[in-house]
């Protein structure tokens, strides 16, 4: 075992200091350095040639011809793993269904006050002038704030936007509202609904997004490595900021290191094919039984550690108690564990022994929390850790971010670049958890919007306190796809006809678009200058992004229609500070190159870096290989203690104990679902499971021909178990209508080996493509599987979302069926 020497401990700050972490300040002085060394230079358009780029999806290089995008390209790769994501950028920007005017719902434009909101959806659009459109905008804004207050103003606008810390569409609104009289926001995000809500309680920090263990630490110990609900090799295609893709090297290091890998998933996701692991086709919904059933074997045969128990965490008595059934009667034990998770109960022994008896490093994903009582989920994995013993060791414990955003590849030594502000004077880095920034006087839980649009004055319970929905009569969105991205949509529908008003910026006439009363269209993230770093934990590059092609039609960038927007409530020097954005991303930059000359490096000057176009890269110093997540705490609980109420881990937790919630109590339990396989009386026969789609960023690119590669009868996939399929008449390619008591889709059928029966599978993100536009319940032609979820919270502690509890029939589709048509102009 190696010594956890001193400077490691000092790794652990420096790592999160400047990992993908909200609440953290970074360090600049760039107020100062600004009037000085401003330059004012634009960029020249290549005519012919190359741009180099970053997107989500990775560093990118357009070649251009006679002024436009003819093809995209990575320009790293670090394995085989191909991410055909970044190969569309022209279909993107040349996009049949680009926003190409700012436009009015008709019926609004005759009368705002009485707009008809039903016909949102299903309305006329009038185009026009753009200045008309700021007028519209801003008089609404101002006309809610004076009869509703802040509150009536909601622009919580969640989404993933596009990279670049200039253009940062929900930070640059939300600067707008603050510097305007303020907005009503939201708490938290659709990712880690209920971990980031409940592992401050069990942990002292929300976990999910901090640096891991680092890779070659897992790769060099780890003996085994549990991959829980997570499918690596396609979430990994994403970052936050900018892909680097390092998690693509690890994946396939770990692929050729003879490790035991075992996946636990209902679904033998390419990851565990991938990996030639183990796979356990567990119950969805069921994983917290299927642990409780190996923490009843561990301490039935006396494998546990006690003394990790002991001297780092606290309640684990009360927890136990719990296991054997003191209060309910129930003792949870293997047989108990099996009937539920579906894993036979030799399996469930055998993986805790072999768990506790080997250096194992459990790496969970997130869709396991996005349940009813998700909370329970990454509590229940700590517990479980707790009782191996092994957190804090090289290539032992979890890991909640393996998953993401390449969590695991080690920092490297280099300065992080600065990015646009919510407030005005701040120096927070937006790079990071910005959509996690409390940027807004009132806020309520993110995925509560249905309910508070359709229940202003309510009250519900949120982590020990009481929040009251406000009166919402505005709505602003940017950079975001409600309409897709929220459960249950025929409950949206009803709830966006509550506001007087709805604005959205948009590149696309995305079903979000289409909901609004004002459309403003904005360029993409290659029609304007930028800057993002790429590789949210590793901080491995600063990528320019310059402007690539002319802004398309009328599309204006956010910032532009922002500033137009503050001129009207004479705020536009407050907001711009009178920059441009090419000021601020000169700005952005400095900032990371006085951090960089501070570490005693050095990168090149603005000018040459932006006029270079390619990437300033850091480099990893040793010591951050080596870096163990909670190694400090292990070596010393006194001294280096967890932000938890003991300063230990959490089992029992008397926080939650206070709230004395019923859907979640003081420590890790079992929850029934309202809707699992397991039920009695199932309303529907079918569980649905909801997982990000692999060729796509949620909605992001649907609109492209990557479509063509995975749509099956020009509709969204649904995959069924060949069995099931059988049972029910349906045939490889089939158009299936997916039904339940919320709704229906028609979705198109692939046939597999590879999910648990009873289970079918449709990825998040199909574009909501109404049969009969703006109506509520009816038929999706294109198959967006929120159409089906449930609208409903994870419990009273996080209020997160429950994508992932839906039952959901399933039918050949037998009547002639109309075509999709959500990717035209409307
Ligand atoms: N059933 C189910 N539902 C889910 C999930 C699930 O697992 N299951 N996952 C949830 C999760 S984790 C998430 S994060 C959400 C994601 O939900 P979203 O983040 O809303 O999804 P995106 O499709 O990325 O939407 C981003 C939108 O921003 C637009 N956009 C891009 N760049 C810009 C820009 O510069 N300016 C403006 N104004 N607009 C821009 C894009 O065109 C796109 O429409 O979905 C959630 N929904
Ligand atoms: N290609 C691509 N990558 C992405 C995204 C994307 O849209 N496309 N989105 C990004 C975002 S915003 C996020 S939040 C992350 C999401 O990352 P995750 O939340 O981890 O991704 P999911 O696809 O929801 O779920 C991962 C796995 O959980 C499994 N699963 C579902 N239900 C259960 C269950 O009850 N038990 C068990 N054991 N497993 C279950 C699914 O089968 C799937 O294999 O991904 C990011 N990366
Ligand atoms: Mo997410």
């Amino acid at each position: 075992m190696k010594n956890i020497d001193k400077k490691r401990r000092n790794i652990l700050k420096y790592a999160v200091l400047f990992a993908a972490v909200p609440f953290v300040d970074v360090v600049t002085n760039r107020t100062n350095l600004l009037a000085a060394t401003v330059s004012k230079f634009s960029t020249t358009l290549v005519q012919n040639g190359e741009v180099i780029t970053a997107a989500h999806w990775g560093t990118l290089k357009l070649t251009i011809k006679d002024g436009k995008i003819v093809k995209s390209e990575p320009i790293q790769k670090t394995s085989d793993i191909y991410n055909p994501l970044q190969y569309y950028t022209q279909d993107l920007v040349y996009a049949k269904d680009r926003i190409k005017y700012p436009m009015v719902r008709k019926s609004y434009l005759e009368n705002p006050n009485n707009s008809k909101p039903e016909l949102r959806g299903n309305d006329e659009w009038v185009r026009v002038p753009y200045e008309k459109a700021i007028k519209l905008i801003a008089n609404e804004i101002k006309k809610t704030r004076k009869e509703k207050g802040a509150e009536g103003v909601f622009a919580g606008s969640y989404g993933w936007k596009s990279s670049g810390n200039m253009h940062n569409s929900r930070v640059l609104l939300h600067r707008f509202m603050n510097v305007t009289g303020g907005f009503t926001g939201t708490l938290g995000d659709y990712s880690t609904g209920a971990a980031q809500v409940i592992m401050p309680h069990v942990l002292g920090t929300i976990e999910v997004y901090e640096q891991q263990t680092s890779w070659p630490l897992v790769l060099e110990n780890s003996e085994v490595v549990i991959i829980w609900g997570a499918n690596l090799i396609r979430t990994l295609k994403l970052s936050w900021t900018s892909s680097d893709e390092q998690g693509f090297k690890y994946l396939e290091k770990l692929k050729n290191s003879n490790k035991k890998i075992i996946c636990i998933d209902p679904e033998k996701n390419e990851t565990c094919t991938y990996l030639n692991a183990k796979w356990q086709p567990i119950v969805p919904g069921t994983d917290v039984a299927f642990m409780m059933g190996m923490a009843y074997h561990l301490i039935k045969t006396e494998n546990y550690d006690k003394k990790f128990l002991e001297e780092y965490t606290e309640g684990f008595d009360k927890f136990k108690d719990y296991l054997f059934g003191k209060e309910d009667k129930v003792i949870k034990n293997t047989k108990w564990a099996s009937k539920i998770c579906g894993i036979d109960e030799k399996t469930i022994k055998e993986l805790a022994l072999l768990m506790y008896k080997n250096r194992t490093m459990i790496m969970a994903g997130w869709g396991i929390q996005r349940a009813q009582y998700g909370e329970q989920t990454h509590w229940m994995i700590v517990t479980l850790a707790s009782m191996l013993g092994q957190i804090g060791l090289p290539g032992g414990g979890f890991g909640f971010s393996y998953h993401y955003s390449n969590g695991g590849a080690p920092t490297t030594k280099g300065g992080v670049i600065g990015g646009i502000t919510s407030t005005v004077g701040s120096t927070k880095n937006t790079g990071g958890a910005s959509w996690l920034e409390k940027s807004a006087k009132f806020s309520f839980p993110v995925a509560r919007i249905a309910d508070a649009l359709l229940n202003p004055g309510k009250k519900i319970n949120h982590n020990g306190s009481v929040v009251t929905y406000p009166d919402i009569d505005f709505i602003y969105w940017v950079g975001g796809n409600p309409m897709v991205h929220h459960q249950d949509t025929n409950t949206l529908v009803k709830a966006l006809r509550k506001p007087k008003t709805i604005v959205v910026n948009e590149i696309f006439w995305t079903p979000t678009a289409r909901m609004a009363d004002i459309v403003m269209p904005v360029t993409t993230s290659y029609e304007r200058d930028d800057i993002t770093m790429s590789g949210d934990y590793s901080n491995s590059s600063i990528v320019p992004m310059k402007q690539a092609v002319e802004k398309q039609n009328e599309a204006r960038d956010d910032y532009d229609i922002f500033c137009d927007l503050a001129k009207e409530f004479g705020a536009y020097e407050e907001y711009s500070q009178n920059k441009t954005a090419l000021q601020w991303i000169e700005e952005f930059y400095n900032s990371a190159y006085n951090q960089t000359k501070n570490l005693g490096l050095e990168i090149p000057k603005f000018k040459d870096f932006w006029e270079a176009n390619k990437p300033v890269n850091f480099e990893v110093p040793f010591e951050n290989t080596e870096f163990i997540r909670y190694a400090d705490f292990r070596e010393d609980p006194i001294l280096e203690p967890l932000g938890t109420p003991s300063g230990k881990i959490e089992i029992y937790s008397k926080a939650i104990e206070k709230m004395n919630y019923k859907d979640c109590r003081a420590y890790p339990s079992w929850f029934e679902p309202d809707e699992w396989l397991g039920m009695k009386k199932k309303n529907a026969e079918f569980a649905l499971i909801t997982s990000h789609p692999d060729k796509r960023l949620h909605s992001q690119l649907n609109n492209t021909t990557l479509r063509d590669k995975y749509a099956v009868a020009n509709r969204e996939p649904i995959f069924i178990n060949r069995r099931d399929a059988i049972s029910k008449n349906i045939k490889d390619g089939d158009i299936v209508r997916v039904y339940n008591q919320r709704g229906e889709i028609l979705a198109g059928a692939v046939l597999t080996d590879d999910l648990r029966t009873g289970v079918v599978r449709i990825d998040e993100g199909a574009w909501y493509d109404p049969l009969e536009r703006g109506k509520i319940g009816t038929l999706c032609l294109n198959g967006c599987v929120n159409v089906l979820t449930k609208d409903m919270p994870t419990s009273q502690l996080a209020n997160g979302n429950s994508s992932n509890t839906a039952l959901v029939n399933i039918e050949k589709y037998t009547k002639p069926a109309k075509d999709i048509s959500i990717f035209k102009q409307p």
